[in-house]
C-alpha cells in the first residue's frame, strides 16, 4: 500500500483499526511543518496554534536544530550511558549556564524529569534533611498536570486520569493553588517538596495572583522544604521569559523541562538542581538507556541557541501581548475570560457555548489548529517565533469563528 494513494479518511480508519483511542484528534491528518505552519495529506496549510503543546516553540521543523540532528545522526546516535559521549557535557554546561543551576540529569519526557525529581527529592528528604524513612511527603496542588506515570497520576485530582489505574503512589497531598497559606499550613517536619507550576496548562491556563510564587519561595526556603517548578510546559520562554518563574524573580529549588528543550525534533527532558540536591544521586541510583544521548544532546544544544539567538522569549512577551490584547477586544457572548502569559494563552467559554471543542473544530475549518482543555478553555500557544502579521491573519479566524451562534 503506497501512502501517497492515502486520504485523510483512509488514515483515520487505519488508526482507528490498529491504534491504541486514548486520544480523540481533531480529523486532521498533517504530513509537513515549517515555522507556525502546517500541511495535512490534502494539501491544505494551517497555522499551528498549540505547537505540539509547547514542545515547537521555536516552530517546526527548524533549520538550524535540524542540522544539528541530521549531523549528529550521522555521526552517533546513541551510546547508553554506560560510555561518555561528547555532546552530553556541553549541553550540561549550556543549560545550567543558561539557567543558573549546577547541575543537570538528562531524561526523555516530561514525566521522566518529574520523576526524577520526586525520586531526588525524597531522597533529599531522608538523606539531608533527615525525615524518617518512609515518611517522605510532597505536597501539590489541585488541577495539576505533571504526566501519566503511575506516580504522577497518584496526586492527580482529575478523575479521568485515575480511574482504573490504582493502586496509587502514597506520600503525596493537595492543596489549593494559587494559596500560599494552605501551602503554609498543609506542611509537617516530613515535607520535603511542594511541586508546581508556574502557570497551570492542562488545568486550564490557570494564573495564580501575583506574588504567589514569591511567597512560595518563602515558605520553601523557612519550612526547609524544597520547591521545585514544573516548567515542562511553561518554560524556554512560552510565557515571555526563559523560565515563567523568572516573572516573580524567584529560583526553584528544582526545575523540570521538557518539550521545547528539544524544538520538537525528539524527545528531551531535564531536571535542574544545585550540587546539594542533585548530589544524593549516585552511581546506579537512577538513570535511563535514552537520557543523554548524542542525539538528544546535540538537538538541545541548538533548540537552546536557537531561543536565544532569536529572542524567542521577548518575541512571546511582545506578541502573547499583542493577542492576548487583541483576544480581549472581541465582543463574543461566548467569551467569558481571555487569561494567561506571554504565548500560553487560554480563552474560557461560558457555559452556554457548548463546549470548547466545536470551536476548535470550526477553527480548523478557518486553517487554525489548536486544543481545547477542560471542555470550555480553548487553549492558544502558537510557536514563538509568531509575527503580528500573522496573529492579525489569526485573529481575523478567531474572531470569525467566535462570533457564530
Ligand atoms: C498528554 C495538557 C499540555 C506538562 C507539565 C509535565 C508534563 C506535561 C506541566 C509531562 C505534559 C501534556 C502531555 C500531553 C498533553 C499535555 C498538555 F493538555 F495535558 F495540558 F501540554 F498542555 N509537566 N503535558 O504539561 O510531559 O511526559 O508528556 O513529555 O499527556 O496528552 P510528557
Amino acid at each position: 500500500m503506497l501512502n501517497t494513494q492515502l486520504h485523510t479518511q483512509d488514515y483515520i480508519d487505519l488508526e482507528n483499526q490498529y491504534n491504541a483511542r486514548n486520544y480523540k484528534p481533531l480529523d486532521v491528518v498533517l504530513e509537513r511543518g515549517e515555522g507556525i505552519w502546517v500541511w495535512d495529506v490534502e494539501g491544505n496549510k494551517y497555522l499551528d496554534f498549540l505547537s505540539a503543546y509547547s514542545a515547537v516553540n521555536q516552530g517546526h521543523a527548524h533549520p538550524r536544530i535540524l542540522n544539528a540532528m541530521i549531523e549528529q545522526a550521522t555521526k552517533l546516535p546513541l551510546t547508553s550511558r554506560a560510555f561518555r559521549n561528547n555532546q552530553l557535557p556541553l549541553l550540561a554546561k549550556q543549560l545550567c549556564e543558561l539557567l543558573g543551576y549546577q547541575k543537570m540529569l538528562p531524561m526523555n519526557s516530561g514525566a521522566e524529569a518529574v520523576e526524577t525529581a520526586i525520586k531526588m527529592s525524597r531522597k533529599w528528604g531522608y538523606k539531608v534533611k533527615g525525615v524518617p524513612e518512609g515518611k517522605a511527603e510532597i505536597i501539590a496542588c489541585h488541577g495539576n498536570f505533571a504526566g501519566r506515570t503511575t506516580t504522577i497520576i497518584s496526586f492527580s485530582d482529575e478523575p479521568q486520569y485515575q480511574d482504573g489505574f490504582g493502586p496509587f503512589t502514597p506520600g503525596f497531598k493537595l492543596v489549593p493553588y494559587g494559596d500560599a497559606e494552605a501551602l503554609q499550613a498543609a506542611i509537617t517536619p516530613n515535607t520535603v517538596a511542594f511541586i508546581v507550576e508556574p502557570i497551570q496548562g492542562e488545568g486550564g491556563v490557570i494564573v495564580p495572583p501575583e506574588g504567589y510564587l514569591k511567597r512560595v519561595r518563602e515558605i520553601c526556603t523557612q519550612h526547609n522544604v524544597l520547591l521545585i517548578t514544573d516548567e515542562v510546559q511553561t518554560g524556554l520562554g512560552r510565557t515571555g521569559r526563559l523560565l515563567a518563574s523568572h516573572w516573580e524573580e524567584i529560583r526553584a529549588d528544582v526545575v523540570t523541562l521538557g518539550k521545547a528543550l528539544s524544538g520538537g525534533f525528539y524527545p528531551v527532558s531535564a531536571v535542574l538542581a544545585d550540587d546539594n540536591i542533585m548530589g544524593v544521586f549516585h552511581p546506579g541510583d537512577h538513570g535511563s538507556t535514552f537520557g543523554g544521548n548524542p542525539l538528544a544532546a546535540a538537538i538541545a544544544r541548538e533548540a537552546l541557541h536557537v531561543l536565544i539567538d532569536e529572542r524567542l522569549p521577548e518575541n512571546a512577551d511582545a506578541m502573547g501581548t499583542y493577542l492576548m490584547t487583541s483576544l480581549r477586544q472581541i465582543n463574543s457572548k461566548h467569551i467569558k475570560e481571555v487569561r494567561g502569559k506571554g504565548l500560553l494563552i487560554g480563552v474560557e467559554l461560558n457555559e452556554q457555548a457548548g463546549g470548547a471543542r466545536r470551536f476548535c473544530e470550526a477553527l480548523m475549518h478557518e486553517g487554525l489548529l489548536c486544543k481545547e482543555t477542560h471542555h470550555t478553555v480553548v487553549r492558544f500557544a502558537p510557536p514563538l517565533t509568531i509575527t503580528r502579521d500573522e496573529i492579525d491573519w489569526a485573529l481575523e479566524r478567531i474572531e470569525r469563528v467566535f462570533m457564530m451562534d
